[in-house]
């Protein structure tokens, strides 16, 4: 029998407070040197078919995360990554940077101290603490928008903040659900009915939805359900979403700086986080958010001509 040319990824997976994160690194493409946004761009236009292949079903699921290494532009940083998920590519991934520096751990390459990493929405600065704990000191972090009202279709007005964080996000406090996990196909209806109306009322950008509400673990801040791009909720606190969050209790003098806010996930898993001003005048934060991850498989992925669903499940 003739053999089909198999392609060999190695990855290391991971989870962060139960979101996985899965690093890619060996096999991936070549997307040259220079700015992480214009080599993000070459991934989305000429390997798109690769990032399908790492994250989506048969080899992934829609909740998967990857993470492809990649040379740093800045020779002050210890790696340099594009985050990508089942539909798209991600600015920063608070997460899913929180599995890297966990991965590069568990491989040697870094020790506990502090790690820059670049991604294409800037540099990060990642703790590894010798706990194994993780501190991300993330992107600036601000509030676009506040109580901006948008209707929804079948729920009515719904009012929220939009923020970003390193990713897009609208956040929303009254919406009279109860964050728990028997509700989630309820909170993921809703939410994607939200995310859509904010789009097509003013913020085409915001691809993340982020609903709050009370903590069900003694000495947590808030819980949140976190309704990702591609229809997906994120298992975990979500790191940008995190940080959406502190810029907003930033701008609304809820939270001081350096003062503390766990953030609970819809699974319980929780983030610390806390804010440094970075312009007091602008609004502008930055977020550090503390996490831990635990690696779960080493694994080499086999992308073989002959499988009709290699390049995913889309
Ligand atoms: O932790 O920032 C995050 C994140 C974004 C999407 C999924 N997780």
């Amino acid at each position: 029998m003739a053999q089909s040319k198999v392609r060999r990824i190695q990855i290391i997976d991971s989870h962060t407070g139960g979101e996985p994160t899965r690093v890619v690194l060996s096999g991936g493409p070549d997307l040259g040197l220079g700015p992480f946004t214009r080599r993000r761009e070459r991934f989305q236009r000429e390997f798109d078919a690769f990032r399908s292949a790492i994250v989506n079903e048969p080899r992934g699921s829609d909740v998967m995360v990857g993470a492809l290494l990649v040379e740093p532009e800045d020779d002050t940083c210890v790696a340099g990554v594009i985050f990508f998920n089942n539909v798209g590519y991600l600015g920063m991934c608070g997460h899913g940077t929180i599995g890297l520096v966990v991965t590069l751990a568990h491989l040697g390459r870094i020790q506990p101290g502090d790690h820059r990493i670049e991604t294409p929405a800037g540099v990060v600065t990642a703790t590894l603490h010798p706990s194994g704990e993780v501190s991300v000191a993330n992107v600036p972090s601000w509030r676009k928008a506040k109580a901006v009202t948008v209707q929804v279709p079948g729920a009515g007005p719904v009012q929220g903040d939009v923020a970003w964080g390193g990713n897009w996000f609208y956040l929303v406090e009254n919406h009279g659900l109860e964050l728990a996990m028997a509700n989630v196909e309820s909170l993921t209806d809703f939410t994607w009915r939200v995310r859509q109306a904010v789009n097509a009322q003013e913020f085409p950008e915001v691809d993340h939805v982020e609903l709050f509400g009370p903590p069900s673990t003694p000495g947590a801040s808030a819980r949140n359900f976190v309704l990702c791009p591609g229809k997906a909720y994120d298992r975990s606190p979500c790191g940008t979403g995190t940080s959406a969050k502190l810029a907003c209790l930033a701008a609304d003098g809820k939270l001081v700086e350096g003062a503390s806010w766990t953030q609970e996930s819809i699974i319980g898993s929780a983030f610390t986080g806390k804010f440094r001003w970075l312009d007091r005048a602008m609004g502008k934060i930055e977020p550090i958010i503390t996490g831990t991850a635990s690696v779960n498989a080493e694994a080499t992925l086999l992308l073989a001509e002959s499988d009709p669903f290699c390049w995913g499940i889309k």
